[in-house]
């Protein structure tokens, strides 16, 4: 590694540390995105990582009941078989400890600790137009100098704390489920409050349950959920696992959202009445995300939609003893699976508990926190611990946090005041050698997330590799192929049911503020991994790609 002078703002020089490549993150793509980088091109690079340890969301993300949706054979990386057949994952579905297992066995195993530096938050990464170089600043005052800037830093990284009046005085603890802390929290004989009823919501609530004296679970939106139905992985599991791993990763590359399952080619609406209630009765007794595969219309016919919706809603009033409290857990106000579907371990039936109550915070609004509880319209709630499974500044948060400024100045920010804005959901227009891991515009948190990442981990890589060969130095998104792209994007959502769900995070109405535009690629993983080899095999058509290190006025288009 080279060091250079960077004369700072406040006139001192200091060393800067050059690179080929700079990673912020750690968890399934920093890692993956490092060994490709630093072991097949060669390169010289660099990854920052804000946590003590590899994992990235995971490292985060350990609240009591947290475990991943994806199933445990394929929430793995796919591009080694050695790995994939020296590791063995213990149950249907992976929690964090087990997760955190694998991504060190993978960190060690590939030797990526070496070049990886925790505890180092970035705070700024600004371009060098002269130099064609990214300047990267640490909180702890230490700066980089690379070509290539890799974003790595997850979809759901940016925990989002409500503004609730009166937080600060709240008398007893309290927590968000995406910032939890490595010790245990001790529920015993207390009164918690849980706020949110998403994916997390929904996995806490039951834990949280078994040793709170009583647990209040407030719910803003009803939401639906299909039972997990975790269980220890069998012997012959783990044999067809291995046996079976190549057709296995050939079926997650083949479909719309990266799962080792096909959704079957049948519509709803055609199957008979009788019919379609016995599949969808086999596909609950199955559980997890299958379900949604059970038709091929759920997602783009609300008709079809509503019949799922009407057994999920049957499923909820006979498991939930209480008439009133059934009603309001199954008062959806949009389509199933519009927002990310949970899947849950006993969560309705967690309201048959008599320490648990829920409130319906849409009727009652949250008003304030007392130093004592939580105060709705209705009535005050005295609680000794608030858990807020509020979910996250998704997609962009973790990007916006950090000052990213690319041309002239300007931030990322103010690029995308109205919305993400991107070519690919890899790269934006005046940011030129910055590469956004599962940005927005990409299938990502629609998709498996490790078949996402690594599609775009190794396109990413690939691309460098070809600019090396052709001796070009720079690469950056054109304005009008972000117009195409941004209109594709709003054409793929628009033609399913997603973008009916108003109060959802993959349009960003979750965070007051922040733009509404449906930010992931919803036309399917297979599809776009499709368009991204098209634009590659066309020499890097739509990008601008330029040989000189130095500003643009002198650069030569490439294609
Ligand atoms: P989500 O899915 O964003 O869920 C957050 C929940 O918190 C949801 O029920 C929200 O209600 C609720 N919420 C948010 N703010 C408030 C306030 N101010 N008052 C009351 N309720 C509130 O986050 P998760 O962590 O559960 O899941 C994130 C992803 O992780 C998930 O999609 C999977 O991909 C894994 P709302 O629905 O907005 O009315």
């Amino acid at each position: 590694m080279v060091r250079s002078p960077i004369q700072t703002s406040e006139g001192k020089t200091h060393q800067a540390r050059e690179l080929d490549a700079l990673v912020i993150g750690a968890g399934f793509s920093g890692l993956y995105q490092l060994l490709c980088l630093r072991d097949r091109l060669g390169l010289s690079v660099q990854v920052l990582e804000a946590g003590a340890g590899v994992g990235g969301t995971w490292y985060w993300n350990r609240y009591p009941g947290a475990r991943c949706d994806s199933e445990s054979h394929s929430y793995c990386y796919s591009f080694s078989p050695e790995l994939t057949q020296e590791w063995e994952w213990s149950e249907r579905y992976p929690g964090p400890p087990e997760i955190l297992r694998y991504l060190n066995h993978v960190a060690d195993r590939f030797d990526l600790k070496r070049d990886i530096r925790f505890n180092t938050r970035v705070t700024a990464a600004h371009y060098d137009e002269t130099a064609n170089r990214w300047r990267v600043s640490t909180e702890a005052g230490e700066t980089f100098t690379t070509q290539f800037l890799i974003t790595a830093v997850g979809c759901l990284s940016s925990a989002n704390v409500p503004n609730i009046p009166g937080l600060d005085a709240f008398e007893g603890q309290w927590y968000h489920t995406g910032q939890w802390p490595h010790e245990d929290v001790d529920f015993r004989g207390k009164r918690v409050g849980l706020v949110g009823t998403g994916s997390t919501g929904i996995q806490a609530a039951p834990v949280i349950a078994e040793t709170a004296a009583h647990l209040v679970v407030f719910q803003r939106t009803a939401n639906y959920s299909v039972p997990a139905r975790n269980a220890p992985l069998t012997t012959e599991f783990k044999r067809y696992i291995k046996e079976n791993a190549e057709e296995i990763r050939q079926v997650m590359h083949s479909t719309v959202n990266g799962h080792p399952f096909r959704i079957v080619d049948r519509s709803a609406l055609e199957t008979p009445p009788k019919e379609r209630q016995a599949l969808y009765e086999a596909a609950w007794a199955t559980g997890g995300l299958r379900f949604r595969a059970t038709f091929r219309d759920l997602l783009t016919d609300n008709a079809a939609n509503e019949t799922a919706a009407d057994f999920i809603r049957a499923k909820i009033r006979e498991i939930v003893k209480d008439p009133e409290t059934a009603d309001i857990l199954s008062d959806f106000d949009h389509p199933y699976a519009a927002k990310r579907p949970p899947i849950d371990t006993d969560y309705f039936e967690t309201f048959n508990r008599d320490n648990v109550k829920l409130v319906d915070v849409r009727a009652t609004p949250i008003e304030e926190i007392t130093p004592r509880g939580i105060r709705t319209r209705d009535a005050e709630y005295p609680l000794d611990i608030i858990v807020f499974a509020t979910g996250f500044d998704g997609m962009t948060g973790s990007l916006l946090r950090m000052d990213i400024r690319g041309h002239d100045g300007l931030s990322l920010a103010r690029a995308w005041a109205a919305g993400p804005r991107n070519y690919l959901g890899l790269q934006v227009a005046g940011f030129p050698n910055m590469f956004t891991v599962t940005g927005p515009g990409s299938p990502s948190v629609l998709c498996n997330m490790p078949v996402a990442i690594e599609q775009h981990v190794e396109w990413i890589t690939d691309c460098i590799a070809y600019m090396r060969a052709n001796g070009l130095e720079r690469i950056e998104a054109t304005d009008e192929s972000m117009d195409e792209w941004v209109a594709q994007v709003n054409a793929a959502a628009e033609a399913t049911v997603l973008p009916q769900a108003k109060h959802s995070w993959y349009l960003g109405a979750n965070i007051p503020g922040k733009p509404r535009v449906f930010m992931p690629y919803a036309g399917g993983m297979a599809h776009y991994r499709k368009i991204c080899d098209d634009v590659a095999a066309r020499n890097y058509e739509g990008f601008t790609l330029s040989a000189a290190r130095v500003s643009d006025a002198a650069n030569k288009r490439f294609n």
